[in-house]
């Protein structure tokens, strides 16, 4: 009898602390879900001093570089053509609707004037504050803004550096000291969130440095983030602020959003996302135009439109926002492989993004032909890949469908209902070039 009591009590306790621990989100942060929802797309803008030597944003790792000799770049970074104006342009080009930019990515490098360190952009000779420039063009035209922030630090001796698996170059002897560096991005967080308005979404990345590899049994960090001091910091400062952390884990508490790199939510190609997409937070995939996210001068993969408007479309079928990145040259211009490709993305954008905006997913499984987005009573069918047979076939569908007919122009298509599914005949269409989207109505 003690021993059940006893229990029952050990139970009670981990209910009180679970529930103690469980984040609850306030209702404008819950509105800003939905609209992160809706907004669906957005670009990613990885730049900074690393963007000086053309190798992308790993250069100070990949190449072994120390921390005196990597300072140099200081005197280089003038980014004379940096036109914040124009990189929203670009994305309004692309029909995004937000902007998640790099104030400071694992070389510690801010690309702000922030007050606690002098490894700033307001110290190179360009002397200006970029992230302030960026984020009053995007209130002017009417642009989301979320930043990106490495909890990782190649540069600082008081990030626990010891225990990292990255930035083994940078030549630190000095031991490290988290309460320090905790407190260095309380306050630096604390400007991002004060001094830059409304703040779309906090992108936290570099967790992986403190685990194993990602896909290993243990996952566990080395260090104690203090996620909690840090999220409810955030969440103090700007409630509707969506916090999201690139951890390649299921969403810790705290969490507003669940991203992906390079994969779709529920695919593994990358190696990095073992974790399962999330029922109940919103989701986003991140991938780059050609196979580098910041600036790299020998990497000319660019991918193709198509594929870059089947990603997208791919992501709104599995729910999740698609945040699609481009790597600025130094100088500030963005290459116009890049810019040609945000312009026709938009062009499409600008025809069908009726049946992106706004629709969620998870509505249909993916089939070989092509995925589904859903508004309302629509079910909007892309049809990504021209099937052979005169028809789609959509298995298991029986709610009753009222009508179908294309998109574009609206012609009536045939279909039949059967208890099986339902065969909506394509024979007389065109072959798509990107993708033909076909609308179901549902009967109400
Ligand atoms: O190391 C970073 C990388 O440079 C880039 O920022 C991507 C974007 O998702 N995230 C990290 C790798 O997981």
């Amino acid at each position: 009898m003690t021993k059940k009591i006893f229990l029952s009590f050990l139970l009670f306790c981990q209910l009180a602390i679970a529930f103690a621990q469980s984040y609850r989100p306030a209702a404008e942060n819950l509105a800003a879900r939905r609209s992160f929802q809706d907004n669906k797309f957005g670009m990613f803008i990885h730049w900074g001093l690393s963007s000086t030597l053309g190798a992308n944003e790993w250069v100070m790792n990949n190449r072994s570089i120390n921390k005196t000799n990597y300072a140099r770049l200081l005197q280089v970074f003038d980014p004379v053509h940096f036109d914040a104006a124009k990189w929203v342009a670009a994305a309004k080009s692309a029909g995004m609707n937000y902007i998640v930019f790099i104030t400071r990515h694992h070389d510690g490098f801010s690309n702000w004037d922030t007050k606690y360190s002098d490894w700033k952009i307001t110290n190179t000779p360009y002397g200006k504050d970029v992230l302030k420039q960026l984020a009053d063009e995007c209130k002017k035209q009417d642009m989301k803004l979320g930043l990106y922030y490495s909890l990782l630090d190649w540069y600082r001796d008081d990030y626990p550096y010891e225990t990292g698996r990255t930035g083994k170059g940078s030549g630190r002897t000095a031991k490290s000291n988290y309460a320090s560096y905790l407190q260095f991005m309380k306050n630096q967080l604390t400007e991002l969130l004060t001094n830059y308005g409304p703040i779309m979404s906090v992108w936290f990345d570099g967790h992986w440095d403190q685990t194993n590899p990602e896909g290993s049994a243990d996952l566990r960090s080395r260090i104690d983030w203090k996620y909690d001091e840090i999220y409810s910091l955030i969440h103090q400062l700007q409630p509707a602020c969506l916090i999201g952390n690139n951890h390649h884990q299921t969403p810790f508490d705290g969490e507003d959003f669940q991203m992906f790199e390079k994969d779709l939510p529920g695919q593994n190609k990358s190696g990095l996302s073992y974790q399962r997409p999330s029922n109940e937070i919103p989701l986003e995939t991140c991938e780059t135009m050609n196979n580098s996210w910041g600036y790299n001068i020998t990497d000319t993969q660019y991918k193709s439109v198509k594929s870059l408007v089947h990603y997208l479309v791919n992501a709104a079928a599995n729910n999740a926002n698609f945040l699609l990145n481009i790597g600025p040259m130094a100088d500030g211009s963005v290459q116009p492989e890049f810019t040609d490709t945000l312009k026709a993305i938009g062009q499409w954008m600008k025809r069908n993004g009726e049946s992106i905006y706004g629709t969620r997913g998870n509505v249909f499984p993916a089939q070989d032909w092509g995925v589904v987005t859903a508004k309302d009573n629509t079910l909007f069918v892309h049809v990504l890949n021209r099937p052979n047979a005169g028809y789609i076939f959509l298995p298991g569908l029986n709610e009753k469908i009222a009508g179908a007919r294309l998109f574009d122009g609206k012609r009536k298509l045939s279909f039949r209902q059967q208890p099986e599914g339902v065969f909506v005949y394509t024979e007389k269409l065109s072959q798509p070039d990107i993708d033909t989207i076909i609308e179901l109505t549902l009967s109400k």
